[in-house]
């Protein structure tokens, strides 16, 4: 009885237990497709929550860049927001205006660099290389483009002649700080230099910001946001110029090209960056304090030198155009033809990501048999002048000589080997 009785309680006690797994498996077992409807709907709902959790995100970001946007402060005409941490800005909208890149020939077979960049309304000019007498071919072409005679914003990467000589004052020409009003200019924070041509620049600048009214920061007061500097300047609707950090702004080093001062641009959802000459060590500090993007536009690192341009940058920005700034194959700097701007080693590390590189200026060598080596005997125009545009997402480039692709050109079959990349489709 009593076991009896125990055997019942134990099997009414069993029936009652009706456990999640018990109902489970003894639903599957009577509906097995009511089962699988339920762990489809399952999935669904945690697919739905995951997109909503990321939107969420999403939404949070904007309202965060409206806040950014509604601190913009006015200070003497210069529009100027906080980056904030180490994300680049990046707009919500293209604006009504373009922004053009135009990498520069400087009138003579010397590499340097300069580019000047318009953007809606604004006047910018990065570096004012090669010599002094490039200060015409820059001064004349700007005029075109800049019509109120202002320079907004000027910037010297690094003490070197060929990015700085334009800006110095002869007793025949006019630097660019005396043909323009140079409303803020911002240099290198470091430098080693000690030449006649690094004292020209500090003096044509210091009268510029005595005599001309103009406001002066370092790089690293512009990526630190000290004494008045801004990181990132609203240069227009959709259009920002943000200087990057980089350790060599406060960090002595025996290359100078390593001061280069770093700048990204941003329009809508498009980015384009300019590093002077930066080399390898300051590409790593680069990468490494920055949350960079893939870039629309990439100035080649130092000319095309084979020490800039690393992969540790590359991978990471992925350029889809990339315009050199040197006068191509010429032998100023050496005398081993493999390493003459562009280098091989420059276009074997490129040639993954795009096929779109551009050079300015073509050189002519010969060889001086009395001297034994390979001399610089003239230039002449490769692409040009090279204009990268930015309308409303659209990018294109044009240039003033021709606009074929370096591997496509007679200088590139005679003087390089063409990488297993740019043999077959381009990429992208
Ligand atoms: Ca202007
Ligand atoms: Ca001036
Ligand atoms: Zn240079």
């Amino acid at each position: 009885m009593a076991t009896k009785k125990s055997g019942t309680q134990r099997t009414t006690s069993k029936s009652n237990k009706r456990t999640p797994e018990r109902v489970a498996a003894e639903a599957a077992r009577r509906h097995p497709k009511a089962v699988v409807a339920i762990v489809v709907i399952l999935v669904v709902l945690i697919a739905v929550g995951a997109v909503l959790y990321f939107k969420v995100d999403k939404v949070h970001n904007a309202v965060d860049n409206l806040i950014h946007r509604a601190t913009v402060t006015t200070d003497g005409g210069d529009k100027a927001t906080s980056g904030g941490g180490n994300t680049p800005p990046q707009a919500t909208t293209y604006g009504d205006k373009d922004l053009s890149f135009h990498f520069l020939e400087l009138g003579n077979n010397y590499t340097g660099d300069s580019t000047y960049i318009k953007a809606g309304d604004v006047d910018i000019l990065i570096d004012a290389g090669s010599r002094q007498d490039s200060a015409d071919d820059i001064g004349d072409y700007v005029r075109n483009y800049c019509t109120d005679g202002t320079l907004e914003f000027v910037i010297a990467t690094h003490a070197h002649q060929d990015h700085i000589a334009g800006f110095t004052n002869t007793k025949a020409r006019d630097g660019i700080f005396k043909q323009f009003k140079c409303e803020t200019i911002i240099d290198f924070a470091g430098t080693n230099a000690t030449s006649a041509v690094y004292n020209n620049y500090i003096s044509a600048r210091d009268d510029e910001v005595e005599k001309d009214g103009a406001k002066h920061y370092t790089a690293l007061q512009c990526a630190k946001e000290t004494d008045g500097a801004q990181k990132t300047y609203v240069l227009g609707e959709g259009i920002t110029m943000t200087i990057l950090y980089q350790r060599y702004y406060e960090e002595k080093t025996s290359d100078e090209n390593n001061y280069s001062v770093c700048v990204l641009f941003n329009h809508g959802a498009n980015y384009y960056l300019l590093t002077g000459d930066l080399e390898a060590e300051g590409e790593a500090s680069l990468v490494e304090n920055n949350d960079l993007p893939e870039v629309q536009l990439f100035k080649a690192g130092h000319h095309g030198s084979y020490t800039a341009s690393t992969d540790a940058l590359l991978s990471v920005i992925k350029p889809k155009i990339v315009c050199v700034c040197c006068c191509c194959g010429a032998v100023e700097y050496t005398q081993n033809l493999n390493n003459t701007f562009p280098s091989q080693a420059f276009v074997n590390r490129v040639a993954p990501y795009t096929d779109k590189v551009y050079v300015t200026t073509l050189g002519t060598i010969t060889y001086n048999e009395t001297k034994g080596k390979y001399e610089d005997t003239g230039f002449g125009s490769m692409n040009g002048v090279i204009t990268v545009l930015s309308s409303n997402g659209i990018v294109t480039v044009s240039c003033s000589n021709n606009d074929t692709l370096l591997k496509d050109t007679d200088w590139f079959k005679a003087n390089r080997t063409c990488p297993t990349a740019w043999q077959t489709a381009p990429p992208g």
